[in-house]
């Protein structure tokens, strides 16, 4: 058996019950076969592999808290700190009911070759809880982050461990975060990125991701002869990427149609209201069913159904393996151009080799998305030299880091003979760099 296959199998014996972590393993490890069969024996010596698919560390801890009505609730934390091979580790916090183990070992894997993408020094982690901020009250959330993050804090620092935000946790749940971080060790300093900007947070970082993959998007076109004015998108989400995806979107003169959140959508045939958008769930933290009263001439519907709908480019930015087969068909049997990912892994294995083997554009997540985390790589720069930057050096960055990581992408798929597979792209040039330092480091 090849060295990939065994080390496939062996992660799927080895880590029962955590599909999503098996998913991204497969789809890595797939990859970058090329580039570990070139020098497969001493790869195996090496354990490379090995290596590369156990984290360096996993954390799980109690999060207790006493909820409104003086009830005593208990959730689970995480962190993994999957690889420091480049950098300190960095990575989102997720806060939803289905967060479990292999979930965020899922992101804390594809963290890694996605931050190695952006050029800049960060390794690879992804931590989160089970901990629902739906629904709860401002008192109810902060006694939760104060909580999560009295035992978080023993392993994070500037320096060794630099968490965000990402599916539940927002500028809010930081702020809670980062206030009991400082009373407990007494430092102000870089150890969240997304912080307010009172308070060291970067301008431009709440767009970041949604702004970023409109700029790889855009670059994919333009090198193509071709951009997105004029064209018609599909989004799905209604959350932080998916609302600065629209936006971003929306300037360069595309025009949007579809948002969802977990219980519905929005078709609006005259192109998405960001600021509504905006006011609903960044103000109200309401649902998608408010957006009717904004704009008469939408529709909303109950369930899924935006990859249903006629467009040039398809966005997936809510969750992972929401654009499965059958929404597949649906894109190519509407001439949809290109899907690029905001979340992450949201398009299933079947739905992505579905998409490549019909002439569709397909950009994964691990490049689309790494504006989010480049951008924290940015306020990190900021918070050690304290300064700030202004909007626009730090959108001109962004674009210009999402401009490389498509010719990066690009030119290693055509290296290894795989002309316009960004999958294997995105996965060899991420790879490539981690493999040179964990090499450089010996066996650690
Ligand atoms: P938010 O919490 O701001 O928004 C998430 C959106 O997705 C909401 O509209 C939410 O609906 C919907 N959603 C979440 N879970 C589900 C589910 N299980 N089924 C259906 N809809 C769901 O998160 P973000 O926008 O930050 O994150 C979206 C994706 O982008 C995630 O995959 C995340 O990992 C990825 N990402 C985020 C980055 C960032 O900088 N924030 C950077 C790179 C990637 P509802 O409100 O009803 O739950
Ligand atoms: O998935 C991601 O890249 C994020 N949630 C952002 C991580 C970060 O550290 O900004």
């Amino acid at each position: 058996m090849s060295y990939v296959d065994e080390i496939i199998s062996q992660v799927t014996e080895k880590n029962p019950a955590e599909p999503e972590f098996h998913q991204a393993v497969r789809e890595v490890l797939d990859s970058i076969r090329p580039v570990i069969e070139k020098n497969e024996e001493k790869f195996r010596k090496d354990a490379l592999l090995e290596r590369l698919t156990n984290p360096e560390r996993q954390i799980k801890f109690r999060v207790p808290w006493v909820d409104d009505n003086g009830n005593v609730q208990v959730n689970t934390g995480y962190r993994v700190q999957f690889n420091s091979a480049i950098g300190p580790y960095k990575g989102g916090l997720r806060l939803h009911p289905s967060v479990n183990l292999g979930i965020i070992k899922f992101l804390g894997f594809e963290q890694i070759f996605k931050n190695s993408l952006t050029g800049l020094p960060i390794g690879g982690g992804k931590g989160g809880s089970d901990f629902d901020p739906k629904g709860k009250s401002d008192r109810e959330v902060m006694a939760f982050c104060q909580s999560f993050m009295t035992e978080l804090s023993k392993y994070i620092g500037a320096d060794t461990d630099v968490p965000a935000g990402d599916i539940g946790t927002g500028a809010r749940e930081i702020g809670y975060m980062f206030g009991q971080y400082k009373r407990l060790r007494g430092v102000f300093e870089g150890v969240l990125t997304g912080k307010g900007l009172s308070y060291g947070g970067s301008l431009a970082r709440t767009e970041a991701t949604g702004y970023g993959l409109l700029y790889i998007v855009d670059e994919l076109l333009r090198s193509h002869g071709n951009d997105i004015k004029g064209k018609t998108a599909v989004v799905s989400g209604a959350g932080n990427v998916a609302i600065y995806a629209i936006e971003k979107a929306t300037q360069l003169g595309a025009k949007v149609v579809t948002c969802s959140d977990s219980t519905g959508w929005v078709y609006d045939p005259d192109g998405i209201d960001v600021a509504a958008l905006k006011e609903i769930k960044e103000v109200k933290r309401a649902r998608l069913t408010e957006y009717k009263n904004y704009r008469p001439n939408s529709e909303y519907h109950e369930g899924r159904g935006v990859w249903q709908i006629k467009a040039d480019i398809a966005l997936p930015c809510a969750t992972q393996n929401e654009l499965g087969i059958e929404d597949a068909k649906a894109l190519v049997a509407n001439k949809v151009t290109v899907v690029a990912e905001g979340a992450n892994m949201p398009t299933t294995e079947e739905a992505t080799k579905y998409l490549q083997d019909n002439g569709v554009f397909f950009i994964p997540g691990k490049a689309a998305n790494a504006g989010g985390v480049a951008t924290s790589a940015l306020e990190m720069s900021q918070n050690s030299e304290r300064l700030s930057w202004s909007f626009e050096e730090v959108d001109r960055q962004l674009k210009g880091i999402m401009e490389g990581i498509y010719h990066n992408i690009d030119d290693a798929a055509k290296r290894y003979g795989f002309e316009d597979n960004f999958v294997v792209g995105a996965n060899i040039a991420g790879f490539e760099k981690v493999l040179d330092a964990m090499n450089a480091q010996g066996i650690v």
